[in-house]
């Protein structure tokens, strides 16, 4: 079944959240912390709040995106996590990444650096750059049609909720952090962010077989990509699953010692399994520079949208192949 696919960001429901949308798993590191549950509960809801309201009045603006009152805690846990991530990514990130970043926190002023910047800003920052993104605030991890569509229109669904104190450099969840330094810095890109656009345009059509499948393209690339250009002599992270933990990146530092396999990019065959328990990757799947990785995927979209409209899907196609 292809379902109607939608014609604009209006019709992407951002309410459909998965995993741990309202209660927290046993292997949470907010667990049995009730003030932290309700803080957490509280931030979500008030994106979903949002949500409703700006479908209901089809017109977004980013004043709108709620306030959140950050706490000495929460701003203490992203200041620490700022520094850290800023120090590692100097060698370990694209040259694109280290850019963004510096371009954000310098047009969101210098308060960025020390208290969580308020969504609200860092749109207005997004939408002014390159990269012409926007942010839309979710309450949780969101449902991945809902996911991939929107970063067709340009929309990037950001957590605004602080992980848990206790582990500062390791969340199971998204969280405001990890947008902030792991995939909002890039956005800014454009050539990286027509790459995002191209995923999700890839999804606006897809059968359901196919989804799982998307989702993976997303997460090697966006989540988890390295680039390894010719020029360079080593891996360099993108994938801001990659940029936004400690363990990955030096993960990364060691991959050319330690055996880590790199794999090229390559949309159209079925990509490994995804291995969340592990703590870092065994292999990460990379691209030579962000232009190649825009010509692939922007060929992808193409023959996805093609192959789609004339209904059928990837598996099929691959199966005819054989
Ligand atoms: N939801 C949110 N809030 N942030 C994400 O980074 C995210 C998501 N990633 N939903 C999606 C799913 C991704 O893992 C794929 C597309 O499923
Ligand atoms: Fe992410």
């Amino acid at each position: 079944v292809i379902p109607v696919p939608p014609t604009s960001i209006t019709d992407v429901d951002p309410t459909r959240l998965l995993g741990y949308g309202a209660d927290l798993e046993e292997n949470h590191p907010g667990y049995g912390d009730d003030a932290y549950t309700q803080r957490r509960a509280d931030i979500g809801r008030a994106a979903t709040e949002f949500a409703i309201r700006v479908r209901r009045a089809e017109n977004e603006h980013e004043s709108t995106i709620p306030h959140i009152q950050y706490t000495a805690e929460e701003d203490a846990c992203w200041r620490d996590v700022l520094q850290t991530i800023k120090k590692k990514s100097q060698d370990l990130a694209c040259p694109e990444y280290n850019a963004g970043l510096e371009d954000m926190l310098a047009a969101l002023g210098p308060e960025a650096t020390t208290r969580v910047p308020q969504l609200a800003d860092v749109d207005k920052v997004l939408r002014s750059s390159p990269g012409q993104f926007r942010v839309r605030p979710v309450g949780g991890l969101l449902h991945p049609r809902s996911f991939l569509n929107a970063l067709a229109f340009s929309t990037f669904h950001s957590t605004q909720y602080v992980r848990h104190p206790n582990e500062p450099f390791y969340t199971p969840e998204p969280d405001i952090i990890h947008e902030l330094v792991g995939h909002l810095p890039l956005l800014m890109n454009e050539t990286f962010a027509d790459c995002v656009r191209h995923v999700g345009r890839a999804s606006l059509l897809a059968p359901e077989c196919d989804m799982w499948h998307l989702t993976k393209v997303y997460w090697y690339t966006v989540e988890f990509g390295v680039m390894h250009s010719k020029s360079v002599d080593r891996p360099l992270a993108y994938g801001a699953g990659v940029l936004s933990s400690i363990a990955e990146l030096d993960n990364l530092a060691g991959a050319l010692d330690n055996g880590v396999t790199f794999l090229p990019l390559n949309p159209y065959e079925p990509l490994p399994k995804i291995s969340y328990n592990d703590g870092v990757q065994k292999f990460y799947v990379s691209v030579q520079s962000l232009r190649d990785m825009e010509r692939k995927l922007h060929t992808f979209a193409d023959f996805c949208e093609n192959l789609y409209g004339q209904g059928v899907s990837l598996k099929t196609w691959r199966h005819l192949q054989s």
